[in-house]
């Protein structure tokens, strides 16, 4: 995307959010700042937002404002306060995991008013702006979990979970309101007499930039001050001329348009409030140093711009899982094979997040919601992975080894042997030695299958090898094992009797010895 796009998905025009009341999204921030960054390329919405930097540092713009931040840092920002994060230099980025919600959507007026000193706008008796807090590591954790509960409320929609939520972002703001007390630094503090007529303004114009006539004039008289007041009041808060700002926007709104419809330049420009073809592109040309067609063909997403498969790793490795439903269904409409998006796109995706993983590049949330995004993907290929109408070939029982939560690979194994007219017995993740075999002993199972994604839990593959022989049904059943660090050395060491590197192979491996010992 371009330096000069502001999309922000399920924010609506009137920056209303569309389909929840609250809403929540981890993005990367890679655009690089810079002195001549302008106003009007910030954000703004008519919902509080909590940014909490999970990971990188950069700059946050607050007003036009450069503030630096990194993670640990958590910035609340009060409606319409237009603002936005970018990295420091190309290659760099910071991650961002944001909330949004309109207090008015989930509290009473009383505990909205700026007088109640319990709620949002409690945080913001400081500074009407914005509030500032570094936590501590700890108390950074226990912000995150309490987003990954709201994540999880907000796509499950629990039955009672307006409730849930109301209840889980009171404890965030109530953690975060007793921090930004003891804040480091407050930005930009300014005065409410001045904000709020701007502040005001700047709605009018991001709501109404398509109305050509909008003029300084009408706005300020809109608020019963005069022109020259406010024309003042806007360059000293914001640093940027009132109708730098207004043309700047429509050009920004123009660049959105170009990259999300398929309107004509004519009407995009109409869109925008401009005027006239020949100041539209003049203006534009200085916006961006490119002309309207060329914006589109380079910012364009789909055809020339990013390939399919380049977006379903992309869109796993920020968690998207909503999106990620389409992206895979395109893929598969445009012909593309199961197999090359599982491993190209989401795969591959995975991979990106493991290595971002271990750099402590991202964390334990980022993770978890590319994980559920890479769950998403999949049961989508599922049909199209697995073989269908396949009669059952033989018997198996499958687990993550005790100590391990992962399961992914596991799921994917699983899949596989389905797949191949394998019945298979689903013991989940964090599987004890004894369980393995007992499974197998009662349900007369031909293989046990381990999976261990930790090189600390490999070694309990080997107790259920021992706990087979124990149970004297070692001759009786085979022990499949596969997962990242286990190999075939490994196998061999410990006394399991196949190893593979992948699932669609330990899949042929199942069937292979079903079928000799038929
Ligand atoms: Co974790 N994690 N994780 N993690 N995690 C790894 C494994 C790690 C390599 C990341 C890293 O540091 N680079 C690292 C392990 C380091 C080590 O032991 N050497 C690690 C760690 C340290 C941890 C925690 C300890 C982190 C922490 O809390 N500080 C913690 C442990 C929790 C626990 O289990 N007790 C933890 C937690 C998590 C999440 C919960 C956040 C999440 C898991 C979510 C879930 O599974 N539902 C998670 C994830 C997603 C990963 C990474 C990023 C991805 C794993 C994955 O799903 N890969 C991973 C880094 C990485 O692998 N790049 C990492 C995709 C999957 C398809 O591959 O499972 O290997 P895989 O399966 C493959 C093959 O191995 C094979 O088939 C599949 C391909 O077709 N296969 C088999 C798998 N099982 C098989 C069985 C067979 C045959 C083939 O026969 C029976």
């Amino acid at each position: 995307m371009s330096q000069f796009s502001q999309k922000s998905t399920n924010i609506q025009a009137d920056g209303r959010l569309s389909d929840s009341f609250i809403r929540q999204d981890i993005f990367v921030c890679d655009q690089v700042y810079n002195e001549s960054t302008d106003f009007s390329m910030l954000y703004s919405h008519k919902s509080i937002e909590i940014g909490i930097i999970v990971s990188g540092s950069g700059i946050h713009t607050v007003l036009g404002q450069a503030i630096p931040c990194e993670a640990g840092d958590v910035y609340i920002i009060n409606s319409n306060v237009p603002h936005r994060y970018f990295a420091l230099k190309e290659g760099t980025g910071l991650t961002v995991r944001r909330l949004l919600f309109e207090p008015r959507d989930w509290l009473d007026d009383k505990s909205t008013s700026a007088t109640c000193p319990h709620f949002c706008y409690g945080v913001f008796s400081e500074n009407p702006v914005s509030a500032y807090a570094k936590l501590t590591n700890q108390v950074m954790q226990k912000i995150l979990s309490l987003c990954d509960i709201l994540e999880i409320e907000i796509l499950e929609k629990k039955s009672e979970w307006r409730n849930a939520l109301k209840m889980y972002l009171s404890l965030i703001l109530i953690t975060l309101k007793r921090y930004t007390e003891t804040s480091l630094k407050n930005i930009p503090n300014a005065d409410p007499i001045v904000w709020n007529p701007i502040s005001a303004a700047i709605v009018l114009v991001n709501e109404n930039c398509n109305d050509a006539n909008m003029t300084l004039e009408s706005i300020a008289e809109s608020f019963y001050i005069s022109k020259s007041h406010l024309s003042r009041l806007f360059k000293q808060l914001t640093g940027t001329s009132f109708s730098t700002y207004l043309k700047n926007t429509r050009l920004s709104r123009a660049c959105n348009l170009l990259v999300d419809t398929d309107n004509t330049i004519d009407t995009i420009m109409k869109m925008c409030g401009m005027r006239d073809a020949t100041s539209f592109y003049k203006a534009f040309n200085e916006y961006t140093g490119l002309t309207p067609s060329q914006y589109r063909k380079e910012n364009k997403k789909g055809e020339n711009t990013m390939n399919i498969l380049t977006e379903i790793s992309e869109t796993l490795q920020k968690g998207k899982s909503k999106l990620i439903k389409e992206l895979v269904q395109s893929a598969i409409d445009q012909g593309i094979d199961a197999n090359t998006i599982l491993s190209e796109g989401l795969l591959s995706g995975m991979g990106i997040i493991g290595e971002k993983f271990k750099n402590n590049e991202v964390y334990v949330p980022e993770v978890l919601m590319a994980a559920r995004t890479m769950n998403i993907g999949v049961e989508i290929l599922k049909p199209l992975l697995a073989a269908s109408g396949v009669s059952t070939k033989g018997k198996v029982c499958i687990g993550t080894v005790q100590g391990d939560l992962h399961d992914i690979g596991k799921n994917l194994v699983k899949m596989m042997m389905e797949g191949k007219g394998l019945e298979v017995i689903d013991l989940g993740t964090d599987v004890a030695p004894e369980t393995f075999v007992n499974t197998a002993i009662e349900e007369n199972c031909q293989i046990i299958c381990c999976s261990a994604l930790l090189t600390t839990t490999m070694s309990v593959m080997e107790d259920v090898v021992k706990a087979a022989e124990k149970a004297g049904i070692r001759d009786k059943v085979k022990i499949m094992v596969g997962g990242a660090p286990v190999n075939k050395d490994f196998c061999q060491k410990i006394g399991a009797d196949c190893y593979t590197v992948d699932a669609a192979s330990a899949a042929d491996a199942a069937v292979a010895f079903c079928e000799a010992q038929v």
